[in-house]
């Protein structure tokens, strides 16, 4: 058997630079986790005035973007923070990390030397101020674009042949879009950038004092890359902008080394200079690692500033709706994947509206109502959301003499409000319903074999709940809810051993056999729900989505 121990006294460092913060994990020899940390943005950098880490343009509807160097100071403090706690960074063997998929930073000509001559008694926030073209990076939450998806999938030959190439139809978020209007509306700052970097790439650029290449699964968020080819797509490529190849370097796998960590990083902070820093990715990709997802029956649910659920596949179909990624763990299989953009902030703001802004009050009312709320059906779009592509607003409907017994007959009746505790249950049980028909639909398993939940709503009980009745399946957790950072961790440890072992090799060697002692390991949160159950939702979520399907009829911005 081949050995892929790792150096007994060697630590792995993982970062994820999400919506809301920047978090890190450490993991020993063993694939323990022996350190965390984080940066939340609003509270630690308050001076960027960001709200949920990021600014929403009152004047540009639909516009939203982040400090780019917030992002760059959040690591000087995250750095600082672990120097504090006591990590021997010395001992890093190798540091990977995590970003919010799609975002974008633009690099202004002549930044190449500020990285490569970084000044180790500066902090780098003081060093990056004139280092960008776009000081605003736009996030996978803007949805300005809607005109440049249109142009570029009408170039390539229409939706479904950007998705056949790129793994998506062209969505608002993704860069390429993001790319196209910068070129159009601000031209001269478009030829004034000589390098693009995805969120992930762009941190990975700051540890090595160079330019980082994309890895070829966040590459899979732009739609510019051919996901079978691995390689830029010159089709997606001239729909978007011109000269856009070499603004954006060449690719790599997420398993491949980016290369040393840079001096500054050795003479600030005491890292080996022999550390490795391992290509970044996205952060729904790094879960997809941490979750150890490697199983087509099963199932991720990632309760983030957004929601997500996804899955691996090895005959992925790309069509209109949802996304195929490489799979940034193994070379043949891919991930698919289908995105809310109304996820956790969106709960917040339910329950800061009826539940009293306060968790255990939206979980009292979840326990009060009755599962299917007595037929009370909500939409809740505090943001236009991307699944089904709908406006901002809330509607709510009533199935009147709901049983749940048959679909046939039922009408629906719109109303203005439900009392607080119905709509609790209405949000959540709207997601659910919403994310298991849309699923179903895509081709993800129905039931499920098992569902892995993560993320920062992961910690809720009554939410784990209502998915397991909803899907039918049980549910599971792991250890620590910000599985994107534990994720990157393991990949900097696989990266690393594919470096050693001078290719690629099979990321289960390094905890086949011993995932249950390790921090990887994950256990059962709550079983599935009983059958008869599964089957009423069938009834409500079949119905909800005749009311969606015209909804998207009446509103809907594709
Ligand atoms: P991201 O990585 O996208 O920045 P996280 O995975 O850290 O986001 O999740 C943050 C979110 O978790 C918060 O916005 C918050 O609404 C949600 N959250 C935290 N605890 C709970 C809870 N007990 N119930 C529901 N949501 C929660
Ligand atoms: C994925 C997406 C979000 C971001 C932020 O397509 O837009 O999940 O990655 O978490």
């Amino acid at each position: 058997m081949e050995d892929y121990d790792l150096p007994r006294d060697a630590l792995f460092l993982g970062f994820d630079s999400s919506t809301q913060s920047l978090k890190a994990t450490v993991l020993d020899s063993h694939l323990n986790i022996v350190a965390t940390e984080l940066v939340h943005f609003d509270s630690e950098l308050p001076h960027y005035k960001t709200k949920d880490g990021a600014f929403r343009d009152p004047s540009d509807d639909g516009r939203i973007v982040s400090p780019t160097i917030m992002w760059v100071e959040a690591l000087d403090l995250m750095l600082q923070k672990l120097a504090k706690s006591g990590l021997d960074f010395g001992k890093i063997a190798a540091v990977s990390g995590s970003g919010q998929q799609h975002g974008s930073v633009y690099w202004k000509s002549g930044s190449s030397a500020i990285l490569s001559s970084l000044d180790a008694t500066k902090p780098l926030v003081d060093q990056f101020g004139d280092a960008f073209s776009v000081k605003e990076s736009p996030i996978w939450m803007d949805s300005s674009t809607t005109a440049q998806c249109r142009e570029i999938e009408k170039a390539v030959g229409g939706a479904l042949e950007l998705a056949r190439i790129t793994g998506s139809r062209a969505h608002e978020r993704y860069t390429g879009p993001q790319i196209k209007k910068i070129f159009q509306t601000q031209p001269e700052v478009y030829h004034d950038t000589e390098r693009i970097s995805l969120v992930s790439s762009f941190v990975a650029c700051l540890l090595i004092g160079a330019y980082a290449s994309i890895d070829e699964t966040d590459g899979a968020g732009m739609n510019l890359m051919d996901i079978k080819q691995r390689a830029w797509s010159k089709v997606a490529l001239e729909a978007t902008a011109p000269g856009l190849e070499d603004k954006l370097g060449k690719l790599a796998p997420a398993y491949a080394v980016a290369g040393h960590i840079a001096p500054y990083f050795v003479q600030r902070f005491n890292f080996n200079k022999n550390c490795l820093v391992v290509q970044w990715s996205g952060d729904n990709p790094n879960s997809l690692a941490g979750l150890t997802l490697n199983k087509p029956g099963d199932l991720a649910i990632s309760l983030g500033t957004s929601d997500t659920v996804f899955g691996i596949s090895s005959d992925p179909q790309p069509r209109l709706e949802g996304h195929v990624f490489p799979n940034p763990v193994d070379k043949e299989s891919y991930m698919v994947m289908l995105v809310y953009k109304n996820g956790s902030l969106t709960r917040e703001d339910i329950r800061n509206r009826y539940a009293e802004k306060s968790w255990d009050a939206f979980n009292k009312f979840l326990e009060q109502t009755p599962p299917l709320n007595g037929g009370k059906i909500g939409f809740y779009y505090k943001d236009h959301e991307i699944l089904p592509p709908l406006p901002v607003g809330f509607h709510r409907y009533i199935l009147d003499n709901f049983t749940g017994d048959t679909l046939e007959g039922l009408s629906q009746r719109e109303v203005q409000e439900f009392d607080s505790p119905a709509e609790v249950r209405a949000l959540i049980e709207g997601q659910f319903l919403s994310m298991r028909a849309h699923a179903e639909r895509f081709g993800m398993p129905a039931p499920p074999n098992r569902i892995i939940a993560t993320g920062g709503a992961s910690a809720n009980q009554r939410i784990l709940s209502s998915i397991a009745s909803i899907f039918g399946c049980d549910v599971y957790t792991v250890q620590r809810s910000d599985s994107a950072s534990l994720g990157a961790a393991l990949r900097a440890a696989h990266g690393w051993l594919c470096n050693k072992k001078g290719g690629f090799v099979p990321i289960s060697g390094l905890y086949m056999d011993k995932l249950e002692k390790t921090s990887l390991s994950c256990r059962l949160a709550v079983s599935a729900g009983n059958s008869e159950l599964v089957s009423k939702y069938t009834i409500l979520m079949n119905k909800r989505m005749e009311i969606e399907n015209s909804l998207v009829q009446k509103l809907g911005r594709y």
